[in-house]
């Protein structure tokens, strides 16, 4: 048995992939468990033009019906969104499980690094990345996207991580993994909602370029895992670090009160700093993801371009 036999390349994605175009993949779950419908299936459809206007081919990532997708049609992605956190959340523990029961699995950011590679894609654009929770020295509440970058040589491109992480322990995590952390066009770790977070990246870079020429050396390792590219919220659409922080207490206090815990605890998390700030944290998550976006094609491209 191979896995190919549970994988659909939509044809142009599969085009562009044999001819070495550039292509962008792109994640499920924020569509379905990030964010609140419809803004979910139209943010999710202006990040697949986004990736057209600046020359890639955009693959978004699901499993439908037991099949691994690398590229959906519009219907499929209306479906995820209006569905809702009816999919289930796939991380790579339900991998398997999914294909085995033919359901459907909005894909995290490590199933849609699993899927892209099994494609042949090398960039993947999201908003954040799962990391070490607080309170993980006693809970044990570890993202597998960390694990999946340490193994799977796909760069993904993100506004750094909401501070309902721990993010300092989540950079430790990433060190401890042998994951280049590199800000684009800064040298700190930005917080997803807002700029800074006060904790240095290993590496700044400042061009599409150079991002490229390092995820090419990268794969080129033995054993080569993934690099995690931190683009900050463009100035214009950051929140008041003092109104996000408020909230993510606020929220990380009702989680705890209501027990919430494994895969659930993310989405919670997120819901809830949504509901606190009113659109406002909405709006930015959306920009953050079109920024992204424009990004990773340009790294698409300029790797295309790449011997
Ligand atoms: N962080 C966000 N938005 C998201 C997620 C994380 O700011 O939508 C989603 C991503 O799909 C990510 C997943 O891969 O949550 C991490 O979930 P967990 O912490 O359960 O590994
Ligand atoms: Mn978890």
């Amino acid at each position: 048995m191979d896995y190919r036999q549970y994988l659909d390349i939509n044809p142009e994605v599969e085009e562009a992939v044999k001819s070495g175009q550039p292509v962008v993949a792109l994640e499920s779950t924020i569509i379905s468990h990030g964010m609140p419908y419809p803004q979910n299936v139209e943010t999710a459809l202006t990040v697949e033009k986004i990736i057209r206007d600046n020359g890639a081919v955009p693959a978004t990532i699901a499993v439908i019906k037991g099949r691994m997708k690398a590229g959906l049609t519009e219907d499929e992605i209306e479906y995820l969104g209006r569905t809702g956190s009816g999919v289930a959340k796939a991380s790579r523990r339900d991998l398997a499980a999914l294909l085995c029961k033919g359901t459907d699995g909005a894909t995290t950011v490590t199933t849609t690094m699993m899927i892209a590679h099994m494609a042949g894609i090398s960039i993947f654009a999201t908003g954040g990345i799962g990391g070490v929770h607080r309170g993980a020295q006693t809970t044990m509440d570890i993202s597998a996207d960390l694990e999946e970058l340490a193994h799977t040589p796909v760069m993904v491109v993100c506004a750094g991580a909401k501070a309902i992480l721990d993010l300092g322990l989540t950079l430790e995590y990433l060190e401890t993994r042998g994951v280049p952390v590199i800000g684009y066009h800064t040298d700190e770790l930005p917080a997803f909602y807002t700029r800074k977070s006060g904790l240095p990246v290993d590496y700044r870079m400042d061009s599409p370029e150079e991002l490229a020429r390092l995820l090419k050396i990268q794969q080129a390792m033995p054993h080569a895992g993934g690099v995690l590219v931190t683009n900050p919220i463009p100035e214009q659409y950051s929140m008041d670090p003092a109104v996000i922080n408020a909230a993510i207490e606020e929220a990380l206090r009702q989680a705890e009160a209501e027990h919430i815990h494994g895969k659930e605890s993310t989405p919670y998390l997120l819901a809830k700093v949504k509901e606190l700030t009113g659109g406002d944290s909405l709006e930015s998550n959306i920009r953050l993801v079109y920024n992204n976006a424009g990004l990773a094609a340009r790294v698409a491209v300029a790797y295309s371009e790449l011997k």
